[in-house]
């Protein structure tokens, strides 16, 4: 037996145990294991029935991701068939989680038992692929085609009780002692026949209605643009419904290898892996014990801290919620009971769950209040002096060891821990707006920051469903600052003669889920026009004015919230529509700098908007405020919707090439100007023919 495997007869039922931590993956080795351990089962004639199950915290996560598009052996290709033609019935003992191949493992099984509080799926498109063994052929047998699909093109976890009510799960059992519960269910079928193999059941894909797959098509439309993989997994199961179990295997396999090593699984599976790079600090090792954060509290009850504390209440952990004035803080309570109310009308919670996360929040108006947290989030105006006031107060009353973070979108963190006497407590963790939807947190390091607070922050931000990434202090951080040449360099193409639909039309094309004018105008144009005001004093030689969106914001129109912005927009419709206004005032501006308007190609305009923040980026990394290039992807892909089948900025960056990318560079810095002259680290990965992983 691999060690990856253990094998034991307990009674009359032999019980195999995948044993490849962290989460049980079916890496080289596994396979080969558990077909041992089934023959054994099946040589001992004591033995009746077997259990499969996984030691540790889950059953099995799937296929090792880091193998995939790599040869595998022959056993690990058809080891299903092998359990499923067994004439001893081998149930499948399920805790934590059983995805992709893992689930596709325990289908192959006879039965299913699951703990309550166990997960399944096929969540292979999440990572640009589909289910590669059989899992396409057998659960529209299981559980039908509709209910199959579903499943297959979302990638969604299923809770046990649900997967026991569609057909997957056979019996449910309390967490707890599942192993006990396997056997007992193992002995109770034992002697039953037939043995139930799903292959063989076929009645639930004959006489499909095929309108359900161009629904489905339909269906994804928008979410699914520019990707194969959910429009294959629809192929699938199509070959489902429509040809013998086999040759359905064999049409799986066929779309299977079309997609393993294509671009857009690549990029996926680079994006799962940068998401788990980004908690990897190079100077924390694991003996750095987190605070554990039992009580939360956030300072400001405004939009975005009503929407940290419901990220704290939407996981179950109480958080206080202080505002100075009663009005405001009542104000910011019915804002969140708001924001609860939509989500009940949307059907993601029902009435039960919005009282029991209200009531985790605690509205409070003293400091005193808020002194017992663990750790306290600011979120109080985007203003020094005012930040620099409320860590005084923290300082004062918070207690030993809590952590004391700022939710500042680009302030400077060790000013800000010069106002308290335990800089070491202070920290960034930048939420992105709407705060309780986006799933980035920007952790920011400051000079003194220790390290038990970015623990804390990178453990909790886990907690509360955030996707964190650390960065060193600079302004604007990691997020924003390499964001900002983006937002400039927009600006400029429309003075230059882009049109801002245009622009929009061609991020969208790329993947983006809205255009950059069109979010500007949800963000609101006053918010823009505030930094730069503010930036034109501290830093007036970076700085560049805007006139356009400067003359909008003067005009009042600053975006939705205004029905204008750099769009007209109908009542309680986001479509944004050009509007004739906003050309004369474009028109009018490029007649005032005596610029000469020309023609952008769309990859004109997709290069200068995502070259001019990977050169900030470039920026970040040789400054060390950046660890590496897959954390910026991070930022990216979860805070500004970069699309992920492209992997994220970075990543796409390297796909054209760094010395592409620097030869571009040098043509525009003579056509355009000195803002294009490559950082220094694009010249030397051009030199050196590396990239940007490579730095
Ligand atoms: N392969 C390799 N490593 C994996 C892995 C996997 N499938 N799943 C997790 N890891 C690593 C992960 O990188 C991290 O490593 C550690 O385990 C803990 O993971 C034939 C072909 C299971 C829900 O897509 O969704 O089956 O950072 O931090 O938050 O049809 O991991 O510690 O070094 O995410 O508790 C299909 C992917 C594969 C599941 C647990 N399966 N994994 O979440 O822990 S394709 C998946 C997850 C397939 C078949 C096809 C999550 C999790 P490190 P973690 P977690």
């Amino acid at each position: 037996m691999s060690d990856l495997v253990e094998y034991e007869k307990i009674g009359s039922i032999g019980v195999i145990t995948v044993n490849n931590p962290p989460v049980n993956a079916l890496s080289p080795g596994v396979p080969e294991g558990m077909v041992e351990g089934v023959e054994k089962g099946i040589a001992d004639p004591d033995v009746k029935a077997m259990v499969l199950i996984g030691a540790g915290r889950s059953f099995i996560a799937g296929a090792d991701i880091k193998f995939l598009g790599k040869p595998r052996s022959k056993i690990a290709s058809n080891y299903r068939e092998l359990f499923e033609n067994s004439e001893k019935p081998i149930v499948a003992a399920i805790h934590g989680y059983a995805l992709g191949g893992g689930l596709e493992t325990a289908l192959g099984c006879h039965y299913r038992v699951a703990v309550e509080s166990a997960k399944v799926g096929l969540p292979e498109v999440l990572i640009g692929i589909l289910p590669g063994g059989a899992g396409t052929q057998r659960l529209p047998r299981l559980i039908g085609p509709e209910a199959a699909l579903e499943m297959i093109v979302t990638g969604r976890h299923v809770p046990a009780r649900e997967a026991g009510e569609l057909g997957i799960i056979d019996e449910v059992v309390a967490d707890g002692d599942l192993k006990s519960a396997a056997i007992a269910f193992a002995e109770k079928i034992a002697d039953q026949r037939p043995i139930p193999r799903i292959s063989q059941m076929n009645e639930k894909v004959e006489n499909v209605d095929s309108g359900i797959f161009d629904a489905m098509r339909k269906k994804i439309e928008r979410r699914a643009r520019n990707q194969i993989a959910p429009y294959h997994c629809i192929l699938c199961v199509e070959a489902a419904v429509s040809l013998p179990f086999d040759e359905g295997v064999a049409r799986e396999r066929e779309l299977f290898q079309e997609l393993v090593n294509g671009e857009e699984a690549k990029s996926l599976r680079y994006a799962f892996f940068s998401e788990r790079q980004a908690a990897k600090i190079p100077d924390i090792d694991k003996s750095i014990v987190p605070v554990d954060v039992k009580l939360a509290a956030v300072v400001g009850a405004g939009t975005m801290g009503g929407g940290i504390a419901m990220c704290f209440a939407d996981s179950g952990i109480p958080v206080k919620l202080l505002e100075i004035s009663k009005k405001f803080l009542e104000e910011g309570m019915a804002k969140i009971k708001a924001n609860y109310e939509t989500s009940i009308k949307r059907g993601s919670i029902d009435a039960a769950e919005m009282d029991k996360r209200l009531a985790l929040i605690d509205p409070v108006l003293a400091y005193e209040d808020i002194a017992d947290a663990d750790l306290v989030i600011e979120a109080v105006f985007e203003e020094m002096s005012v930040k620099e006031e409320v860590f005084g107060k923290l300082d004062a009353v918070m207690k030993p060891g809590a952590i004391l973070a700022s939710n500042t979108s680009t302030l400077d963190i060790d000013q800000i821990a010069r106002a308290t006497k335990r800089p070491e407590a202070v920290l960034g963790m930048h939420f992105l707006s709407p705060a309780n939807v986006m799933k980035l947190l920007e952790i920011v390091r400051g000079e003194n920051t220790s390290k038990e607070a970015v623990v804390t922050a990178l453990k909790i931000g886990r907690r509360i469903g955030k996707v964190g990434a650390v960065c060193g202090n600079c302004d604007g951080f990691l997020a924003n600052r390499s964001r900002m040449p983006f937002q400039t360099e927009m600006n400029i193409l429309i003075e230059d003669g882009a049109m801002p639909e245009q622009v929009d039309k061609v991020m969208i094309d790329f993947g983006y889920p809205m255009g950059p004018f069109a979010v500007g105008d949800l963000a609101g144009l006053d918010i823009g026009y505030a930094v730069r005001k503010r930036r034109a004093v501290e830093s007036p030689n970076e700085f560049r004015k805007l006139p356009i969106p400067d003359r909008l914001y003067e005009m009042g129109r600053y975006g939705q919230k205004t029905s204008g912005g750099w769009f007209n927009y109908k009542p309680g419709d986001r479509t944004p529509y050009p509007d004739p206004e906003v050309v004369k005032v474009i028109e009018d501006t490029r007649r005032k700098l005596g610029v000469e308007p020309h023609d952008f190609t769309d990859e004109e305009i997709l290069q200068r908007l995502l070259f001019s923040s990977i050169n900030e980026a470039a920026k970040i990394l040789e400054e060390g405020i950046a660890y590496r290039a897959s954390d910026v992807d991070i930022m990216w892909l979860y805070g500004f919707g970069f699309p992920r089948y492209r992997g994220g900025l970075m990543y796409w960056a390297d796909q054209i090439g760094v010395k592409k990318i620097y030869e571009t560079m040098c043509e525009w810095e003579k056509a355009y100007g000195e803002r294009w002259k490559p950082a220094t680290l694009i010249k030397e990965l051009a030199d050196s023919g590396k990239s940007f992983a490579d730095a």
